[in-house]
């Protein structure tokens, strides 16, 4: 079924507060990665708003969905949707990488904060996701598993391990979304390891793989409903983004990777943010 208009825009509306939060906190903490969530913010809010069941009130049911951040650096915009979902309080967002906050600079597994898994180090994610989806197929559970990972995760050997895996034990209820933006922490992804086609790649590893354009929402709903049709096969979600969407001087620039904007920057970006406000 296509996303009706009014989804579709709550969605794009969850997308547009994500990127404010994302550029406030990463000013406010002075350092962090801007570029992928603000990337990330669409394809994100649609898995979180529309299909992954993840509440305050699930929050402890065993059976609820699961969610493992691969490319973990990007996280200001995964606390955000938690935010947005009720599950994190949104004054705790602006404590982002200080000391003693839960958020930190890369997602630590915390029960209370329905954070299923601790990331950072790229590579361990579609293991621990397979791991999820087994075990609660296993349980006889109807659990969905979803894992965002990235084209610069794509270049570690351990992903492949995992696909392999994955569609060894049929795990049709496993998802993985790649934001494929070409951008990586030292440059462009083709000149420094290029990981080619993964679409490709994902079949030729027994997936359901689909390419889809990561900014329409609607687009990536339709690739969200498809996997979950699946009965017999992993699916993956090639999503092609733009690194820094929504803030001209960040688009598609690799130093936007790492880098927090300072006052005037962040002036800019939430002026540019709200000109393109839904
Ligand atoms: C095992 C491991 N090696 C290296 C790093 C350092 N590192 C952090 S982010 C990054 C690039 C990741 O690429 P991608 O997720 O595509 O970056 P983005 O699109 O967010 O710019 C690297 C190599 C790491 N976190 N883990």
């Amino acid at each position: 079924m296509v996303l009706n208009r009014e989804r579709a825009d709550a969605i794009r509306a969850t997308a547009h507060q994500v990127r404010e939060d994302v550029v406030r906190m990463v000013h406010a903490a002075k350092c962090g990665h801007p570029g992928g969530p603000l990337g990330m913010a669409d394809f994100m809010a649609t898995l979180f708003i529309e299909h992954m069941q993840l509440t305050p009130e699930n929050l402890h049911t065993p059976e609820r969905d699961r969610f493992v951040l691969g490319n973990g650096h990007t996280c200001a915009g995964y606390y955000a949707l938690l935010a947005a979902q009720g599950i994190i309080p949104r004054e705790e967002l602006m404590n982002f990488r200080k000391m003693g906050s839960p958020l930190q600079g890369h997602p630590h597994r915390n029960a209370t904060l329905g954070i299923d898994f601790s990331t950072g180090s790229l590579g361990n994610s579609l293991s621990g996701a397979s791991g999820m989806a087994l075990g609660a197929r296993l349980n006889g559970w109807d659990t969905r598993v979803y894992s965002a990972s990235s084209d610069g995760e794509s270049q570690e050997g351990q992903i492949w391990e995992a696909a392999t895996s994955a569609a060894h034990y049929g795990l049709s209820n496993l998802t993985v979304i790649v934001d494929f933006n070409n951008i990586q922490i030292d440059g462009e992804m083709r000149q420094v390891m290029n990981v080619r086609d993964l679409r490709e790649k994902y079949e030729a590893f027994g997936w359901h793989a689909v390419d889809v354009d990561g900014h329409d929402v609607v687009a990536v709903d339709a690739a969200l409903c498809a996997a979950k049709d699946e009965t017999e096969r992993p699916s993956a979600i090639i999503a092609h983004t733009h690194l820094g969407k929504g803030v001209s001087f960040m688009e598609d620039q690799p130093g936007w990777h790492g880098v927090a904007p300072n006052d005037e920057e962040l002036e800019q970006a939430l002026a540019e943010l709200e000109a393109l406000q839904p």
